[in-house]
């Protein structure tokens, strides 16, 4: 696997995203790779999975490969898109995943982060949610995994400015379980790791699917899946959704003119 590194020892199993010349983009490549390394992993009976980035790796994902963004007229982040299917992977995997974060994490790779069911970071970890600066309109599902984990408040701050969250503010909205220094980081969270692996993990599964269906039990009407649908709709048909993708590829400041 030219992307992912994978390694399993006494039930704790390491993914590695290993691409550093796209900054661990999550392409499609990179998201199948991950996917077989989860899938494999739970045919291995792990109890706990440890994501993560290279060792040394300044940036823990620059988030959605948007080499792969489709243009205007197509939803960006539909439920078939790569970075949507692993979301869903992981959050009805068994095993609990911690992401151990050392490094800046953009975009859709926030989400991946705080699909994961506990985070660990050291001061070097920043949050960066981006679609406003693409033009991109978020995804209902997304949305909703931001508010359960930040509350609404905090989750409108990342998304509306889509300015990094320092590790320290980071932790002080709940996205990082817990802020450790950075040569503490990987003892702190195999540490965690073992502890999770000792425990029952049938107990431990059967809360994880609890968790998310608890999670996902707000009432959405299909009268408001449908509003949701129109909404995002108007965004990626707009010509600033072509202008973010546009503008990123071009590597300049987009020019939005709300339309
Ligand atoms: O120019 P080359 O060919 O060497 O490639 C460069 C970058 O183009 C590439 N790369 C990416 N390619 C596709 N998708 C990406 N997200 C992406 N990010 C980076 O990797 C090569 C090295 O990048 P470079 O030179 O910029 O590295 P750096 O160390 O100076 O800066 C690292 C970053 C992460 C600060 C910088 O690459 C960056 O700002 N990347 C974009 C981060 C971002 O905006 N991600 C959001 C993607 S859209 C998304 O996730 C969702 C759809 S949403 O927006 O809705 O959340």
């Amino acid at each position: 696997m030219p992307f992912i590194q994978t390694k399993l020892e006494k039930h704790i199993g390491t993914i590695t995203m290993d691409h550093a010349a796209r900054r661990n983009a999550l392409s499609e490549a990179l998201i199948h790779e991950m996917t077989e390394a989860l899938e494999s992993m739970n045919e291995q009976r792990a109890r706990v999975i440890v994501l993560r980035a290279h060792p040394g790796a300044k940036v823990w994902s620059a988030g959605h490969d948007v080499n792969e963004l489709p243009r205007p007229g197509s939803d960006p982040l539909g439920y078939d898109d790569p970075l949507v299917r692993i979301l869903r992977t992981l959050q009805y995997a068994a095993i609990p995943v911690i992401a151990m974060i050392g490094g800046s994490v953009w975009g859709g790779a926030c989400d991946l982060a705080i699909t994961c069911d506990i985070l660990i970071g050291s001061p070097e970890a920043q949050f960066t949610m981006t679609p406003a600066k693409l033009g991109i309109p978020y995804n209902a599902s997304g949305l909703l995994r931001f508010m359960n984990t930040l509350g609404v408040n905090s989750a409108k701050e990342l998304f509306f400015t889509a300015q990094p969250i320092t590790a320290e503010r980071a932790h002080q909205m709940g996205i990082l379980n817990h802020l450790v220094p950075s040569e503490e980081l990987e003892a702190f969270t195999y540490g965690f790791a073992e502890a999770i692996a000792r425990n029952s993990p049938l107990s431990i599964a059967a809360m994880k699917e609890s968790f998310r269906l608890l999670a996902n039990a707000s009432p959405l009407t299909p009268n408001m899946f449908e509003r949701i649908q129109a909404l995002r709709r108007k965004v990626y048909d707009s010509n600033d959704y072509g202008e973010g993708i546009q503008s990123f590829l071009e590597k300049r400041p987009p020019v939005f003119r709300g339309e």
